[in-house]
């Protein structure tokens, strides 16, 4: 087996180089995109297309070798003579031909071993030739999947091309890769002014024959873009002794749970001891939500119900390392609410506050709801349910716009595994499906 690597830009150019070294009748055995250089996602390197190709050296088994004994053992028949189509052809996914009629046979004389032995050698014989052929077929099988799934990403690439040209924006004149990004862009739910200036941008800088790398100029958009957004390392970012932090937002959209993930988080993975306080008095259910989690957790849990008992809370937990407050959901909407938490949260200082907003609601919401929670200081933001979001341009759009950093990502129901501590990375990958491509 000769077996050959390339790495190359594209598949057309393996196919070259396969020809060239290895013959026509190479096949392809894998292939997989790599990224040259180091650094997360390979950004500080390019990514190429690795290309491994292998020609069998061995001579080719045959039928007629095979089965060119008669029963008494003789090399006598020429098989070829009998039936030359049972010659194994290169594999197709046609059935293998009919094996052609057995030379008359003469009865067995007896089951003595002489007898037997050109029986075996017969069995011996089809053993090998059904071992061959079931090799060739799982190499034709991998050859025909990879040319498959070659064929396929050519396809994908030509809808994105044919579905791009058909809704091209008049005045952007763009090569063809920077306008499938800018399309992927907005696709992701980017807004517009953003997505043509991240692209234009990009146009500026890249070369004209980097621009011909589509993987190139993706790479280039995601470093624009993790310029662009902050994170906070989920709380690492707070240096005082005592992290406190405040979950404030809307009603629903995972407050509750979010800060029973992060209580959890930091005493079972951090160790670190933890201190919870609820500040939702008004719902009896609420409270109890929050109560069954302290007790799984094995957290203690403060109740109260304005800024004194709170500071009082909070100086309780003086050797906690970590205090986490849930807040009852607040509509935007409800002057008297707004009123009421802000009174508790107004100050910037030992309390850090984490908005908490759903990313599965929409980009015009998400203004309304930040400017009016925004009377108070945020110091990050968390987005939830990103598992039931199908585009996250509006992450991107909230963090364009009102430059909070993010600190975390909640992906699920499950306490205390679905959250994460949102890094640029992560967030850009949201966005145009790096690690995926
Ligand atoms: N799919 C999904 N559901 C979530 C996520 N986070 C929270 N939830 C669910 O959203 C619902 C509301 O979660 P809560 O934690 O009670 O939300 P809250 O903001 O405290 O709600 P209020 O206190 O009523 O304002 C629950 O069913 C949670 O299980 C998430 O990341 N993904
Ligand atoms: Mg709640």
């Amino acid at each position: 087996m000769n077996l050959k690597r390339y790495r190359v830009t594209n598949i057309q150019e393996a196919l070259q180089l396969i020809k060239r070294d290895l013959g026509p009748e190479a096949i392809i055995v894998s292939t997989r995109q790599v990224k040259e250089g180091k650094g997360t996602f390979g950004l500080f390197g390019k990514t190429v297309l690795e290309v491994t190709a292998a020609r069998d050296d061995k001579p080719k088994a045959t039928l007629s070798s095979a089965l060119g004994r008669n029963l008494n053992g003789q090399p006598s028949l020429d098989v070829e003579e009998i039936a030359p189509s049972t010659e194994v052809e290169e594999p197709s996914l046609r059935s293998p031909s009919p094996l052609p009629p057995s030379p008359a046979v003469a009865p067995l004389p007896s089951l003595d071993s002489r007898a037997l032995q050109p029986i075996r050698q017969e069995l011996q014989g089809l053993r090998e030739v059904v071992e061959e052929l079931s090799n060739r077929t799982s190499a034709f099988e991998e050859f025909s999947n990879n040319q498959l799934r070659h064929e396929l990403g050519e396809m994908r690439h030509m809808l994105h091309l044919m579905a791009s040209r058909s809704s091209l924006p008049d005045d952007l004149d763009l090569p063809e890769n920077l306008m499938m990004l800018y399309q992927q862009l907005k696709f992701g739910g980017l807004e517009d002014k953003f997505s043509r200036r991240l692209v234009l941008e990009a146009q500026k800088n890249i070369s004209d024959e980097d621009l011909q790398n589509f993987s190139y100029v993706k790479i280039f958009l995601a470093r624009m873009l993790m310029k662009i957004i902050r994170t906070t390392e989920g709380i690492e970012y707070i240096t005082a002794p005592q992290k406190v932090v405040a979950l404030i937002g809307p009603t629903g959209v995972g407050k509750t749970t979010t800060a029973a993930k992060i209580a959890s988080d930091q005493m079972l993975k951090r160790k670190r001891r933890v201190g919870l306080i609820t500040v939702d008095t008004f719902r009896i259910a609420a409270v109890e939500q929050l109560r069954t989690y302290a007790k799984i957790i094995n957290v203690p849990l403060r109740i109260v119900s304005d800024r004194q008992e709170m500071d009082k809370a909070v100086e309780s937990f003086s050797d906690c390392d970590v205090v986490v407050i849930d807040t009852g959901g607040c509509s935007q909407r409800d002057e008297g609410q707004m009123f009421e938490l802000r009174e508790i949260f107004d100050e910037r200082g030992r309390i850090h506050n984490l908005l908490v907003l759903s990313s599965t609601t929409k980009d015009n919401d998400l203004n309304e709801i930040t400017r009016k929670f925004g009377v108070m200081p945020i110091d990050g933001v968390i987005f939830t349910k990103l598992d039931e979001s199908a585009s996250y341009g509006t992450i991107f759009n909230h963090a364009i716009r009102f430059k909070k950093p993010v600190s975390f990502l909640s992906t699920g129901q499950k306490v205390p595994e679905d959250i994460e501590m949102a890094t640029k990375e992560r967030m850009v990958d949201l966005l145009l499906n790096i690690s995926g491509s």
